[in-house]
């Protein structure tokens, strides 16, 4: 039997009832019955960004070999528990990195030529009785990445496109990539004109982005979020966006998802997006097919195509 956590994907709801015993968890009203029932017969789980496996769920199934994430973060699976258990784990990393990077740049792009309010201007009629107010100009701005991983060099390549020197923080420094390293998070807000998180989220990483950062980005300055909620302390955004502490922010993710604070709905400075960084056709079902191929490949005894633990 393969456990799905929440709706995810029609097609790949499909593609995995066609193979396996597919058991919907969202739509079992007594879940600590439902494991009982089936503690023995669950082999692998698909979960993805908003649920995943804790401890007590691996626990829970005796019989499970697997967890195959629809996400490429991990942040919601226990990985010290199914290392230690000796449960793989598989993620989908690659085929989302163009969408994630591209939507990167669409935020900035959005917030700061204010996209989303020259649209409302259009369509409200308003355009007939005067002039939209000026924007602020991307191309040549400084665009700070914390994390150059796979998403992160995506967003540098697409940044400099826009003339824009390149800035990044991560734990070590990499040889050859020819961007502005800094040591610390706050150095590189400092430094940067756009400050964009695109991290994993560890306990290392959770508000990497504290009211110091905020403060270092300064009244002109802005954020880009397209990692988790969590790397930003959204109490302290929410304050230094209010008081005008910080220029802007432009988010896809937040900490308590779909729970958004509403502070933040008033703002004409804030771009707020609804968890969509790799929400193409195109993507979804690419990531589809690796978590499924990840699962044929393990029932049947080959290597996994993108194993993490
Ligand atoms: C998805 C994500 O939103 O890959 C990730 O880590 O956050 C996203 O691609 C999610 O897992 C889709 O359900």
């Amino acid at each position: 039997g393969v456990l799905m956590m929440c709706p995810m994907n029609a097609y790949l709801e499909n593609e995995l009832q066609k193979r396996y015993n597919l058991h919907r968890f969202w739509t079992c009203p007594e879940k600590p019955a439902f494991l009982e029932t089936h503690r023995n017969s669950i082999r692998a789980i698909v979960g993805n960004a908003s649920a995943g496996a804790d401890a007590q769920l691996i626990d829970d199934l005796p019989k499970l070999e697997i967890i195959s994430s629809f996400s490429v973060g991990l942040d919601r699976i226990d990985l010290g528990k199914c290392k230690e258990k000796g449960i793989r784990v598989t993620n989908t990393p690659d085929v989302l990195t163009e969408d994630v990077a591209d939507l990167a740049i669409g935020l900035i792009l959005a917030l700061l030529r204010r996209l989303c309010q020259c649209d409302s201007y259009v369509k409200s009629g308003k355009w007939k009785y005067g002039d939209f107010k000026l924007t602020t100009k991307f191309s040549g701005k400084s665009v700070g990445i914390i994390g150059l991983g796979r998403i992160g060099t995506a967003i540098a390549k697409r940044a400099q496109g826009f003339s824009c020197p390149i800035n990044y923080y991560s734990r070590t420094e990499k040889p050859d990539v020819g961007y502005k390293y800094y040591p610390t998070v706050v150095e590189l807000a400092q430094n940067s004109d756009i400050l964009v998180v695109a991290c994993p989220l560890t306990d290392e990483t959770r508000h990497i982005v504290n009211r110091q950062v905020m403060d270092a980005l300064g009244p002109k300055g802005v954020l880009i979020n397209i990692g988790r909620g969590p790397h930003v302390d959204e109490k302290e955004l929410v304050k230094a966006l209010t008081e005008g502490r910080l220029g802007g922010a432009g988010l896809d993710v937040f900490e308590e998802e779909p729970h958004v604070p509403e502070e933040l709905f008033g703002l004409e400075n804030v771009v707020l997006l609804p968890h969509v960084g790799s929400a193409t056709v195109e993507t979804r079902n690419a990531m589809a097919d690796l978590v499924v191929g990840n699962l044929e490949a393990h029932f049947a005894g080959k290597p996994l195509l993108t194993q993490v633990v």
